[in-house]
């Protein structure tokens, strides 16, 4: 794969920010949200299941559904653009650069391919709360028992992902701000663009003067506003591009 100046302009980069999203999972068999063939919201309504009124609604639905996803993440691997990612971190802090990867992703498979800084901006699926006392507990890689299953305190449990209508977390929000306004290189990949405040990250990038890239399989809505849009799978381009810094 040919990448011209690609290459030597991330090999150059001092503080590079990268965001994923479900998209870069897809070659580990986790489903994507909005892939109009087998994107998980084509068989679930969203707005019935990933927010807290479909939750105090209808928990046992919401948790199943949720336990089922987790038990898919928890048996995925991560793929060759997870593994590259990880490596391209590795070379730019090796080098004194830094390096911050922005994930809403909540399947935690760039933590299982090494990757260190990583901020998940919408939660995990591997952890659970107790909606009484807000501890977080990390179920057992089994199908849970009960639905809604219950903490020892009796409290109901939930995923400690994010939910549309509630806010990120004030750290990752924070994280992410702070990476975003020191960054020269920002690169989108695997997301469609479309759930906010992440979606917005690319401006951010760009007012302040990063190189924007973006990976994905398809055009988005950000794909007019970056420097470079490279079409096709992560877990091809990536090992390829990331091979190149090394040579
Ligand atoms: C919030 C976790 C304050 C749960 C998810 C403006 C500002 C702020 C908020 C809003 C705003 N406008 C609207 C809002 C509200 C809302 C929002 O953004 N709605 C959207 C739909 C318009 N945002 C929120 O509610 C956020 N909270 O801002 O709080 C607030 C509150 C209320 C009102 C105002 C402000 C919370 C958002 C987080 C929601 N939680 N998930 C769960 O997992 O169930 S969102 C969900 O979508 C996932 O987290 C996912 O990360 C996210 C984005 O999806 P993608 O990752 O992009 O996945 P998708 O399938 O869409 O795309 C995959 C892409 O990959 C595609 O482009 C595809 O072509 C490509 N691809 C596929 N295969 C490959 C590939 N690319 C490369 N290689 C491949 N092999």
């Amino acid at each position: 794969m040919q990448f011209g100046p690609l290459p030597s302009r991330l090999s150059s980069s001092r503080s590079i920010v990268v965001l994923t999203g479900a998209g870069v999972s897809a070659e580990s068999g986790i489903r994507t949200f909005r892939d109009s063939m087998e994107g998980l919201w084509k068989d679930f309504d969203p707005a019935t299941l990933a927010t807290p009124e479909a939750f105090d609604n209808d928990p046992a639905t919401v948790t199943r559904w949720y336990d089922w996803r987790r038990l898919g993440c928890l048996a995925a691997e991560p793929n060759p653009g997870h593994t590259a990612l990880a490596a391209f971190e590795q070379a730019t802090v090796a080098k004194g650069g830094r390096f911050t990867l922005l994930t809403q992703n909540v399947d935690r498979l760039h933590q299982k391919a090494g990757s260190q800084n990583v901020v998940e901006l919408h939660g995990s699926i591997i952890a659970w709360r107790c909606t009484k006392t807000g501890e977080e507990v990390t179920p057992p890689p089994q199908p849970m028992k009960e639905f809604p299953p219950r903490s020892a305190r009796g409290g109901l449990l939930r995923p400690n992902v994010v939910w549309f209508g509630e806010m990120l977390p004030p750290a990752a929000l924070a994280a992410a701000d702070e990476a975003l306004d020191t960054c020269d290189l920002f690169m989108s990949i695997g997301t469609s663009s479309v759930v906010y405040p992440a979606a917005a990250y690319i401006q951010l990038a760009r007012a302040n003067g990063a190189y924007t890239v973006e990976v994905n399989r398809d055009e988005t809505s950000i794909t007019r506003f970056v420097d470079i849009s490279l079409r096709g799978n992560s877990g091809e381009i990536l090992p390829e591009l990331i091979k190149q810094l090394q040579e």
